[in-house]
């Protein structure tokens, strides 16, 4: 697997580790380790849950500013293309996925954040789209994740002015979900892991899914894929474990085996 996104696995929980100094600019080379390294955690039912970690100092300062600024609008064309792919890639692992969140995460640093169910900062983060001050918009999902996740003005304000956003006002609008200590945003991040890795994962996949592709579409829609998926889980040995159990011993304390 590739070394500038490692894959670190410890019991069922993955990190996707960026390995890219100083700035984890994500170029072409960390964009398809990025892609192979969330097929790989997807793929692997051992695997229940995922962190996504830049490393103690920064998350990811975006795309690599210096081979973005050469390329012509049809190789921009294809290039944004394989980017959203590898993004899509991470926001579509069908399992809990949290970003741990230190130092910048600019530009496609945050984008790739954003693929993340949930954010820990650490008290001295700083996040942002800053792609206005190149003559650019976010090209890696930020005017269409961010905006759903914060909200149409909130978003516009972070696109239109590239400011940089600290980690108190960030847990106010709902881009950070725990700000914790810088020394422990990896150690948080991973401890929420592994309580979301102990639920039944066919379920928390279709939990996930209904509610991504819910929003993705209208009401009636996304009803649908709920109640689809919600029939789908009596197909499954945990849902049967789930509620034998409720019955033998009260809520909350079955064991599922992933079937
Ligand atoms: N790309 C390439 N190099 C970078 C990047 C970057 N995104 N960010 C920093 N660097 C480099 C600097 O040029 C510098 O290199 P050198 O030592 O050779 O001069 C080195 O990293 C250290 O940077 P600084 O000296 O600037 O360090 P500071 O601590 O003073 O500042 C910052 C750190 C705040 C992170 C600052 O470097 C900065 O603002 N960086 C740019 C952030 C930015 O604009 N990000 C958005 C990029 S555009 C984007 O992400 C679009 C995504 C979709 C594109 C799809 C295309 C495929």
């Amino acid at each position: 697997m590739g070394e500038l996104v490692r894959v670190e696995i410890d019991e069922s929980v993955a990190t996707l580790r960026l390995n890219r100094a100083p700035m984890n600019a994500l170029d072409r080379a960390l964009q398809d380790d990025l892609a192979a390294a969330a097929g790989q955690v997807a793929a692997d039912p051992g695997i229940r849950a995922v962190v996504l970690y830049g490393g103690e100092r920064l998350f990811a300062a975006g795309a690599d500013i210096k081979e973005m600024a050469a390329a012509s609008y049809p190789q921009m064309d294809v290039a944004s293309s394989r980017l959203q792919g590898a993004f899509n890639a991470v926001a579509e692992i069908g399992k809990p996925v949290i970003a741990a969140v230190t130092g910048y995460a600019l530009g496609g640093g945050l984008e790739l954040a954003l693929c993340a169910d949930f954010r820990v900062l650490g008290e001295s983060a700083q996040v942002g789209q800053p792609e206005i001050l190149l003559g650019l918009i976010p090209g890696a999902g930020g005017t269409q994740r961010l905006p759903r996740l914060i909200g149409p003005a909130r978003a516009k304000d972070l696109i239109f002015s590239g400011r940089f956003v600290r980690a108190d006002e960030a847990l106010a609008v709902g881009l950070a979900d725990r700000v914790v200590p810088d020394d422990q945003v990896y150690s948080t991040a991973v401890a929420l892991a592994a309580r979301y890795a102990a639920g039944p994962p066919i379920a928390l996949a279709a939990a996930k899914h209904a509610i991504d592709a819910g929003l993705g579409t209208d009401l009636r829609t996304g009803l649908e894929i709920e109640r689809l998926g919600f029939a789908g889980l009596f197909a499954t040995e945990d849902a049967r474990t789930g509620m034998r159990s409720f019955g033998e011993n009260g809520p909350g304390k079955a064991t599922f085996s992933g079937r």
